[in-house]
């Protein structure tokens, strides 16, 4: 199994408003739709989402990465909890299946840089 080595550092150029990011192929790995949220000024936290196709033959994993912009990059999941909405890491990472598309959007998966 290949492990994803995820380039933070072209979707971290902004902070302030919005940013995407333009699509990436990573060996079987396609990369697109990447954008981060803007988050206010001195926030401890950010989040990051794109869509993930494994055009291999077989499966990957996201486990992590790395970004200029925090100390701390991991890979989250949102869930109800007692009609709470709260987040939590990924332990394992995030398994894509080959032939599989993974979308990270608000609400459900995505990249947290802390
Ligand atoms: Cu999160």
């Amino acid at each position: 199994m290949n492990r994803i080595q995820f380039i933070a550092a072209i979707l971290v150029g902004c902070w302030v408003a919005p940013a995407h990011a333009e699509d990436v192929t990573f060996g079987s790995l396609k990369i697109s739709a990447l954008w981060v949220r803007a988050t206010p000024k001195g926030a401890p936290v950010g989040g990051g989402y794109m869509t993930i196709t494994n055009t291999g033959s077989a499966p990957d994993r996201l486990i992590g990465g790395s970004a200029d912009v925090s100390s701390r990059f991991e890979i989250h999941e949102m869930s109800m909890d007692n009609g709470v909405m709260k987040m939590r890491p990924v332990g394992k990472g995030l398994e894509i299946k080959q032939g599989q598309t993974i979308e990270l959007k608000p609400g459900g998966y995505h990249v947290m840089f802390v």
